[in-house]
C-alpha cells in the first residue's frame, strides 16, 4: 500500500457538497485515512473567478498512479466538470500531489505535483496532515516549504 496525498478544489456551485461527493466516490476505490481542514482560498492563476474551497486528503491505495489518475478524471466528469480554460473555474478538481516517495514524469501525469510548493492552498492543508513529509524531489519537508513560501495569497480556515 502507498500513502498518497490528494488536493481537492471546487469553485462552482455548492463547493462543500462537491468536495463531500468527491470524497464519497474516492472512498469507494481507496481508503481515505485523513482529511485536512477546508480552506476558503483566493484564486491563483486566473483571478477573474470565484474563490475556491480546498482541502488535502491522505489515502492508501495499491492502484498505480496512471490508473488512479484516470479514476479521478472519471469522478471529476461524474461531478459535472467540463473543460474550460486553463486554471479556470471547476466543480471539482482532484490532483495527485504525492504518491509516497515516487517520482513520475509522463506526458499526462507529473508527481509530485509540479506547482504544489508555490501554492499555499496546498501547503496549508498539507501542514494539517503531515508537516514533516519530505518532498521527494526538493528534499525538503512540507513545514520548510510552508515557512519559506513567499506568497501572500489568502487562505482562510473555513471548517
Ligand atoms: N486550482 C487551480 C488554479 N488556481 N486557486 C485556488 N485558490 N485553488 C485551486 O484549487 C486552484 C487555484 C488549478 O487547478
Ligand atoms: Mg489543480
Ligand atoms: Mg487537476
Amino acid at each position: 500500500m502507498s500513502v498518497v496525498y490528494l488536493g481537492l478544489g471546487s469553485n462552482i456551485g455548492d463547493k462543500e457538497a462537491n468536495i463531500t461527493q468527491a470524497l464519497r466516490l474516492i472512498s469507494k476505490i481507496c481508503e481515505v485515512k485523513k482529511k485536512s481542514h477546508l480552506y476558503h482560498t483566493e484564486p491563483i492563476g486566473n483571478t477573474e473567478q470565484d474563490w475556491f474551497l480546498n482541502c488535502v486528503v491522505e489515502i492508501e491505495t495499491d492502484i498505480d498512479p496512471k490508473h488512479l489518475l484516470s479514476s479521478f478524471k472519471s469522478i471529476e466528469r461524474t461531478l459535472g466538470r467540463i473543460k474550460t480554460t486553463k486554471n479556470g473555474p471547476r466543480t471539482i478538481d482532484i490532483d495527485i500531489l504525492f504518491y509516497g516517495n515516487r517520482i513520475v514524469k509522463t506526458k499526462n501525469l507529473v508527481i509530485p505535483h509540479p506547482l504544489l510548493q508555490e501554492r499555499l492552498f496546498v501547503l496549508q492543508p498539507m501542514m494539517d496532515l503531515n508537516p514533516s513529509f519530505v518532498h521527494p524531489v526538493l528534499k525538503k519537508p512540507i513545514q520548510e516549504l510552508y515557512k519559506n513560501h513567499p506568497g501572500n495569497e489568502k487562505v482562510l480556515l473555513y471548517k
